[in-house]
């Protein structure tokens, strides 16, 4: 299973003044895996891309991400993780491709 998360517009560019939250659930027995893809591009220090574990947005943050080429991929320690986009009202840029995936087996990642 691999689904795909963009932000809004993606390739063009995302709106302003936007706080979108997304919740991830893999089976039970299973870790989620994220790959960031590198056409990563925020209005740095002003636009985010959070990431955490659990259902709770704001809660276990997991990473943080701002700016450019943010590209990495890591697992979940549980089977749950909220991501949440939020941008400021001026400024913009062509945004994030994600890749969601899991797994029960992390020397697969
Ligand atoms: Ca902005």
């Amino acid at each position: 299973m691999l689904e795909e998360l963009k932000s809004t517009y993606h390739p063009q560019e995302y709106p302003k003044d936007i706080n979108c939250v997304w919740k991830i659930y893999a089976p039970e027995d299973k870790l989620i895996v994220i790959n960031i893809y590198p056409e990563f591009d925020l209005e740095e220090q002003y636009d985010f891309l959070t990431i955490g574990e659990g259902l709770d947005a704001g809660e276990d943050i997991v990473i943080r991400l701002t700016g450019f080429n943010n590209l990495r991929k890591f697992a979940s320690k549980g089977s749950t993780m909220w991501i949440s986009f939020t941008t400021d009202s001026t400024g913009s840029g062509i945004g994030f491709r994600l890749g969601i995936s899991h797994t029960s087996d992390l020397e697969g990642i």
